[in-house]
């Protein structure tokens, strides 16, 4: 590689530098708002988060379809910062939009709602462009990020589409385009279908979700009070452990739960005093 080039891609890394950390750090927040959902025993609205920094040949590439100047860049270009947000199902996306309407951290510039309007290939989804500040070594920096926010079906059609269309180089096959089309139809339908569905699916996994927490903290405590207490006791509560948890009544394993939290809270009590 020549010192030019080198030069090149230096800058490259100084530019995309503060989207870098905007999406890292836009995971985080997103992800905490998933595990928060879950350690409250509630239903996630968000199902999963990925984010990603555009390439650079796709930025060169956009620049060019769009006959915008490199120096715009950073103005024009919207996605540079890219989240994509995965949903259950359709509903979930209007409560990730007002989570994100009333956080501090994120402006709203603008939205398209490709749901409502599904573009003509087919493809839907929920985009909103936030300004989200970052706070760098040279000082706060303010970069726009693309959410995209969608269901899993929606994505997946996504994802195909976009493969198809990066092969044929945006010249999809009419025969296939049909294809597509037909399956974002179907996707569509699997979509209202999930969510005549929604509330006993979300139950089933709240409680699910509940359980698995109780389990661990239960099994956390245990594994503390080996420190403290006495083999024997530890073996006696184990072994009701196992009793209650194969029984499978979950208000027995969550009183077995707060039983457990008061000897461990009468021996933590006993270690300070
Ligand atoms: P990439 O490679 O995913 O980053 P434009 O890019 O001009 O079509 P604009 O104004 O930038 O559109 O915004 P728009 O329409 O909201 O599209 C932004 C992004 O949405 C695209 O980014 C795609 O990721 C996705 N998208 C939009 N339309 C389609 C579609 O028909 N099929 C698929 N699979 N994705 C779509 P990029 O930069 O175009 O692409």
């Amino acid at each position: 590689m020549k010192w030019g080039e080198c030069m090149e891609l230096q800058l490259w890394k100084e530019i995309l530098g503060p989207y870098r950390q905007a999406v890292d750090e836009l995971l985080v927040k997103f992800n905490h708002i998933i595990e928060d959902h879950h350690n409250a025993g509630l239903y996630s609205p968000i199902e999963q988060v990925k984010g990603r920094v555009k390439s650079i040949s796709s930025i060169l590439e956009k620049l060019q379809r769009k006959n915008q100047n490199i120096n715009e860049l950073e103005d024009k270009i919207e996605d540079l910062a890219g989240i994509r947000i995965l949903c259950q199902f359709v509903e979930d996306i209007d409560k990730v939009v007002q989570i994100i309407e009333n956080r501090s951290d994120m402006e709203i510039k603008s939205i398209k709602d490709y749901i409502a309007n599904a573009k003509d290939s087919g493809y839907r989804s929920y985009h909103m462009i936030i300004y989200y500040d970052v706070n760098t070594i040279h000082g706060v920096k303010r970069v726009q990020a693309e959410i995209q926010i969608r269901t899993l079906a929606m994505d997946f059609w996504a994802t195909v589409e976009h493969s198809l269309a990066y092969k044929y180089q945006g010249n999809i096959p009419e025969d296939i385009r049909a294809r597509l089309s037909g399956a974002a139809d179907a996707l569509l339908l699997l979509d209202h279908e999930m969510s005549s569905v929604r509330n006993v699916i979300m139950d089933a996994q709240a409680s699910n979700k509940a359980k698995e927490t109780l389990v661990a903290d239960i099994l956390s405590n245990i594994q503390n009070l080996y420190k403290v207490a006495n083999k024997r006791e530890i073996v006696k509560i184990q072994d009701e452990f196992y009793k209650v948890y194969q029984g499978g009544d979950f208000d027995e394993l969550s009183h077995f739960g707060k039983q457990l939290d008061i000897i461990a809270e009468g021996y933590r009590a006993q270690s300070i005093s």
